[in-house]
């Protein structure tokens, strides 16, 4: 495999000091955030959501990537531009979200499962041929006392693996995201305990499916306790999910681009800002959020266009903020800096 491209792929996307933006949820996830605002999920209302998002102003000097969902890579924006060539022209990198949902493990009740390998090497090149250059691929683990079980843990283990591995001999740098719930009233010690398990079998199963290390990226969640407990600081946060990465990830894993999973926009950057002031680290530690970045610009739009310059800056602002994490340079009153 000839890995010139997925190294400039890697190279542009782990650019300092940037992260990723997360605008692929699918259509039964884009109907529950549209439904906060009171906006029913039709394609025009979806185009129209990832079109404001896409066309932020200043969005590139914070964001060095975009994960997209399918039928967006399919889209326009307003002047008919596609969205993945208005992110070319913007320096920003496309990426698209190619597995197909989770569903019941068998025999395993309380765990889920993947899919989407079946032909997914026949979807890349469509893919490839709309723009998209690199993927992600999201397994989840339930939490309990009992939950994930060891079946669970391998079998998405082996499934992100074998996507990933399909993604490089296609010239897509693929993100691997083992997310860790946070539903639950579990500790921070149990999700600790969790997350090592699980990133230690993912490595494991990258390293037989033959996946190249340093051509991809990692979308892990934080050690968290259950969002049912109390809330732990970001200092706590931070020693235990820098503890398990240490542990687990490889330092030729170029970037660890966290998912938000439920934490509020300000939490998910003084958590990411806390890691990045532990010190140097042999791996970049940026985000990939969606919930994260994007809530307080939905909340601002409203599906409104007359909103849209407002929404904007309130996910610049966002990105920006986040950008001053990955360097551990963010401080909370930079929260009532004017976004412009
Ligand atoms: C965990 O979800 C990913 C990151 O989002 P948050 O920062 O909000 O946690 C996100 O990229 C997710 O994978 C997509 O929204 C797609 O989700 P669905 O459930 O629609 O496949």
């Amino acid at each position: 495999m000839d890995t010139t491209e997925l190294q400039r792929t890697v190279a542009a996307l782990v650019q300092e000091p940037k992260g990723l933006l997360a605008a692929d949820e699918s259509n039964p996830t884009i109907a529950k955030r549209f439904a906060s605002i009171g906006l029913e999920s039709t394609e025009a209302n979806r185009r129209a959501w990832r079109d404001v998002l896409l066309g932020a102003p200043g969005l590139s000097e914070a964001v060095s990537g975009i994960i997209l969902y399918e039928e967006t890579l399919g889209q326009q924006a307003a002047d008919g531009t596609s969205f993945p060539q208005l992110l070319v022209q913007r320096g920003i990198v496309a990426g698209v979200k190619v597995d197909l949902g989770k569903v019941p493990l068998a025999n395993s009740l309380g765990d889920e499962v993947t899919e989407g390998l079946d032909g997914l090497a026949k979807r890349l090149q469509r893919y490839r041929a709309q723009g998209a250059r690199f993927a992600k691929w999201r397994a989840v683990y339930n939490v309990s006392p009992t939950l994930p079980g060891q079946l669970a843990v391998k079998e998405n283990a082996h499934a992100l693996a074998r996507y990933a591995a399909i993604c490089q001999n296609a010239g897509f740098v693929p993100i691997v995201e083992p997310e860790v719930l946070i539903d639950g009233d579990h500790t921070i010690e149990r999700c600790r305990e969790v997350t090592e398990q699980v990133l230690h079998a993912v490595f494991h199963a990258l390293h037989r499916q033959r996946v190249v290390l340093e051509c991809m990226l990692l979308k892990p969640s934080m050690v968290l306790p259950g969002k049912r407990g109390p809330n732990a600081p970001p200092a706590e946060v931070a020693q235990h999910t820098v503890a398990v990465l240490r542990r687990t990830v490889p330092a030729a894993v170029p970037g660890i681009f966290f998912l938000s999973g439920g934490q509020s926009p300000e939490e998910a950057t003084a958590n990411l800002d806390a890691m990045n002031r532990l010190g140097a680290h042999p791996w970049v530690l940026s985000f990939s959020y969606a919930r994260a970045l994007q809530e307080p610009a939905l909340a601002a739009w409203r599906g409104d266009p007359a909103n849209t310059a407002a929404a904007q800056r309130a996910l610049v602002h966002r990105a920006r903020m986040n950008a001053r994490a990955r360097e551990g340079r963010y401080e909370p009153e930079m929260e009532n800096e004017a976004a412009h």
